[in-house]
């Protein structure tokens, strides 16, 4: 739903959730929007929920970090504002691997 247009009151603020598959982004999306735990599987595409914090609507989405669709997370840049990056500490061996996907989105436009 396109709810630009409408008038502050009604906007949405669209967040991407971004980082390495397995970091636990679906685990923080579902935390925001159920305060819940709950069970996930790798995310093929994205996953998207509406979160209203004092009267204000985030629209976030939660894109599929595995490395053949990371070429595509630039096509959800439209109209973010702001951008949730999610690392995993124990994951040491792709830190650098994070590190590299964070500077090539820094680059974009
Ligand atoms: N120990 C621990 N496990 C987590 C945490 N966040 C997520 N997980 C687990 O890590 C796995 C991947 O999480 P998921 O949210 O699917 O990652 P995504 O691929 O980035 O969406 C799942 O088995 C989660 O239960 C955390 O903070 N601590
Ligand atoms: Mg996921």
């Amino acid at each position: 739903m396109n709810v630009y247009g409408l008038g502050k009151r009604f906007r949405q603020h669209k967040v991407i959730i971004v980082g390495l598959d397995n970091a636990g982004k679906t685990t923080i999306l579902y935390q925001f929007s159920m305060n819940e735990v709950v069970h996930t599987s790798p995310t093929i595409g994205s996953n998207v929920e509406e979160i209203v914090v004092n009267n204000t609507r985030f629209l976030m989405w939660d894109i599929g970090g595995q490395e053949s669709l990371r070429s595509s997370w630039n096509t959800y840049y439209t109209n973010t504002e702001f951008v949730i990056v999610v690392v995993d500490s124990t994951d040491r061996e792709r830190i650098s691997v994070t590190k590299e996907e964070l500077y090539k989105m820094l680059a974009h436009e």
